[in-house]
């Protein structure tokens, strides 16, 4: 049993219609209701290994599950977040089969896994933690490996669930090319549009940001005057966007996906005190893509928390523009991915 792993791959989402601000933090209710795209060239490639406690030690220097991203040992505050995920799993949370004779059987083959330590290494296909959701294919990774490694049989929407409480927008990484989280029912689910879509990640800087999501996100709600009116405004955001994708209308979408973030971003520099994900040159960025769009190019931007700046294309124009984007910045272009 020690030694026995388990591996996936999940896709990072970035969103057209953001979540920002959390109503109820222990049962992840979200404050707004998002839409997002699932990229297929930003993922995280996860491995869970059974470990001993001696050999946690070993590794880490304390007992405990050990965890590495791009084979660099991460820091206590990292080891907390995915020892809380895991133990998800171990307390058998996740669980559903639990009381089934098929569950019974296996009762103490379960009891053993589960006393195990978990090593965890994480390969990004992108740089971590610079506003390109990484956390997003990271956690949704770590979730599909467990049910794996814990052989919980949760379906994808119950792999969802499980990954909002890891981080809210990982759980959008479960579906694709387009996903919707609804903060009303809570439900997460793929929406239909016959828009074959597309991203270019500007990649301004590569750096780990100063506020976390999490962080910057409860900084608004509770001290951002413009908050509620964020709120209001992003309830008409989900309901046009969900519209304007399943007429397919590419340039709706668009401008409401760069509305979108404004507004959030606008809850950052309203905020007590003030903070702002953007730097000069993510404006700048933003001024081009305006420009672009004036000479008759297709493409729009959303920005995140952090200072790149992402193109929003269909996908047919994604190689003609990232050669244009290419010449002033390092690109990421990606299509969206489809997963069931
Ligand atoms: C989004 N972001 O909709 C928004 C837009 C970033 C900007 O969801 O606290 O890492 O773990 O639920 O999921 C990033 O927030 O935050 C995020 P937690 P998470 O993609």
């Amino acid at each position: 049993m020690i030694g026995k792993t388990a591996k996936a791959r999940s896709y990072a989402n970035i969103a057209l219609i953001k979540y920002w601000g959390k109503d109820d933090e222990v049962r992840m209710v979200p404050s707004t209701s998002s839409i997002s795209l699932t990229l297929k060239e930003l993922y995280t490639d996860t491995v869970l290994e059974l470990i001993t406690a001696e050999e946690s030690i070993r590794l880490r220097g304390v007992e405990g599950d050990v965890f590495y991203i791009n084979d660099i040992l991460q820091n206590d505050k990292q080891h907390d977040k995915i020892t809380k995920i895991l133990n998800i799993f171990r307390n058998g949370e996740a669980d559903k089969n639990k009381g089934s004779e098929e569950y019974s059987s296996k009762e103490n083959e379960r009891n053993k896994i589960r006393s195990y330590y978990v090593k965890i290494k994480s390969y990004n296909s992108m740089p971590t933690a610079a506003g390109l959701s990484s956390s997003s294919s990271g956690i949704s990774a770590l979730i599909k490996a467990c049910n794996d490694l814990y052989d919980t049989q949760l379906t994808t929407e119950e792999l969802a669930q499980v990954s909002k409480y890891g981080s809210g927008s990982s759980s959008r990484s479960m579906f694709g090319p387009v996903t919707a989280w609804n903060r009303k029912t809570g439900n997460i689910y793929p929406i239909k549009t016959n828009l074959k879509m597309a991203m270019i990640i500007l990649v301004l800087k590569d750096e780990q940001k100063d506020i976390s999501s999490r962080d910057g996100m409860k900084i608004c709600k509770e001290t951002s005057y413009k908050f509620e009116e964020w709120v209001e405004k992003s309830k008409l955001d989900y309901i046009e966007m969900k519209n304007y994708l399943s007429i397919g209308d590419f340039d709706k979408v668009g401008e409401l996906a760069e509305r979108n973030a404004l507004d959030m971003h606008e809850l950052t520099v309203t905020s007590n005190p003030p903070f702002s994900y953007l730097t000069e040159e993510s404006i700048k960025a933003m001024k081009y893509i305006h420009r672009l769009r004036k000479d008759g190019y297709k493409c729009y931007f959303t920005m995140d928390a952090g200072p790149n700046v992402k193109v929003i294309c269909i996908e047919e124009d994604l190689e003609k523009l990232n050669d244009i984007f290419s010449k002033k910045y390092k690109t990421i272009p990606s299509k969206t991915i489809t997963l069931y």
